[in-house]
């Protein structure tokens, strides 16, 4: 084994003997419903998203210390229609400086929400947000340079469902919290008191803080919701720090019908789908063809390492168990035509850009790990194309309308990228085409040996001040530097 084989094993391995397998998978609780804020008959008053410390039971019996958005873990779920423009009132009272990100959006640098659009302790941020795009999942955010792992780990992170005429009109299931569920999906730590645990060593540092606990909207897995007998639509974010999560069904195929920005041109059947942090997926489950059904989740999509092995590291984990009721429930049928998806174009791509992401630059991440409060520091640990993130420093200069194509490699293990203020298009993942689900419309790309290519058009305003963020969504990566900044215009 090499130091990197090496350390990533230690690591899987700590983490798996050192904690609190009890917690997981000893009862079954039932799903929380995300509040939501429907927002489609019309905008009122201003939004207001508050940022707060609270205290939140996982279903271990004491309460972890978090951070929520008007609740006690996590925040709302935001459902906008295309055309609207969101007034958002943001308020951090979390004691230590953040920002919210939409991550998804297609909108202007200045209210992206990225690391310059600080929100200090006590302030308000107040951004008119505009909603251009199609229907899509989106989600917010904490993106505070050097402390987004720490902060979007504690729960500053919520779901923004855009829809439009075509979706409100499609033959979908769509009430909410009956045959229509958004899940985020997130591993935790817990400690011995059952107290929501993490912590920075060099080998988190390596690859990510994993958690060995799948949480599903604040609740320790499995989790179990009664719904009617038809078809069910799961929305489901990873919002994991670092976790890549391997989904499937307990009976028959996953079912996708749409990816991170809107809808695929027709449902995609398979076996199981691997999701990177930051990813989403709408799935539909036939509750006609089963009595019950399940959502399984591989907490090692990515393979997990010799000591996750060793642990039984490769587990299976039910996230989501369902069981039809005799109620009846959305009765159209499995539809055959999504969306209209014209195949990418990448001969219209006039700049081609590289990125090699790098995790090894020299920091001495042991040191790293003992310097700060479970936080990334600025120290510059890792890098793009060789340079560390640096607020000041401008990496690439985009021409507004220009389609290009992004190229991305790196130097050892799988890696999730993702770029601000478009959606785009998967030319080639690890020099493959993209999995039939993953062909759609995408802001995050897997980038594992070899490279991976993305088509991409920019069509707003990113200026010097108001920069948008590439970078890797292992968020310990990216807090140690693997981000770069570029404008538009
Ligand atoms: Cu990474």
């Amino acid at each position: 084994m090499d130091r990197r084989a090496f350390m990533k094993s230690a690591g899987a391995g700590m983490l798996v003997a050192g904690s609190g397998l009890a917690w997981a998978q000893s009862t079954t609780r039932a799903l929380p419903i995300l509040p939501l804020t429907d927002l489609i008959g019309g905008i009122e008053d201003r939004i207001s998203l508050a940022l707060m410390p609270s205290g939140h039971d996982f279903g271990t019996g004491a309460k972890s210390q978090t951070f929520g958005i008007n609740h006690d873990y996590l925040g709302p779920v935001l459902k906008v229609k295309q055309g609207q423009t969101l007034p958002f009132d943001v308020t951090n009272n979390i004691g230590d400086t953040s920002t919210i990100h939409w991550h998804g959006l297609h909108i202007p640098g200045d209210v992206d929400g990225g690391p310059h659009q600080e929100i200090e302790h006590g302030f308000k941020w107040t951004p008119d947000v505009p909603i251009v795009q199609r229907a899509s999942m989106n989600w917010f955010h904490s993106h505070m340079h050097g402390k987004t792992a720490q902060q979007t780990y504690k729960g500053l992170a919520g779901v923004l469902l855009v829809e439009d005429d075509a979706s409100l009109s499609a033959d979908l299931p769509k009430t909410y919290g009956v045959d229509d569920f958004t899940l985020i999906l997130q591993d935790k730590m817990f400690d011995a008191e059952g107290k929501m645990a993490y912590e920075l060593s060099a080998a988190v540092f390596e690859d990510g803080f994993e958690g060995d606990t799948l949480v599903v909207n604040g609740a320790i897995a499995p989790v179990a919701q009664t719904v009617p007998t038809g078809l069910v639509r799961l929305r489901i974010l990873n919002a994991c720090n670092a976790r890549f999560l391997g989904l499937s069904m307990e009976n028959g195929p996953i079912t996708v019908i749409a990816s991170d920005g809107g809808f695929l041109s027709s449902p995609v059947d398979a076996e199981s789908i691997l999701m990177s942090p930051g990813e989403r997926y709408e799935v539909l489950v036939d509750m006609k063809a089963f009595e019950a059904n399940a959502l399984n989740v591989n907490l090692n999509g990515n393979g997990g390492g010799f000591f996750a092995n060793l642990f039984g590291g490769n587990q299976t984990t039910t996230a989501l168990s369902l069981t039809r009721s005799a109620t009846k429930g959305f009765d159209g049928a499995m539809p055959t035509q999504l969306a209209n998806l014209e195949p990418p174009r990448p001969d219209e791509a006039s700049v081609t850009r590289s990125f090699q992401l790098e995790m090894d630059i020299g920091a001495d991440l042991a040191a790293l790990a003992l310097a700060w409060d479970n936080f990334c520091g600025d120290a510059g640990a890792m890098a793009i194309n060789g340079q560390p993130m640096k607020m000041d420093r401008i990496d690439e200069e985009v021409r507004k309308g220009d389609t290009e194509i992004w190229r991305i490699s790196v130097d050892d293990q799988l890696h999730p990228f993702h770029v601000h203020g478009c959606s785009f298009r998967i030319l080639s993942q690890n020099g493959r085409p993209p999995p039939a689900y993953a062909a759609g419309w995408k802001d995050m790309v897997h980038v594992a040996e070899g490279w991976s290519e993305v088509l991409l058009r920019f069509d707003y305003d990113a200026p010097k001040d108001a920069p948008y963020m590439y970078h890797c969504h292992i968020l310990e990566h990216e807090d140690c530097g693997m981000m770069g900044q570029f404008t538009v215009s």
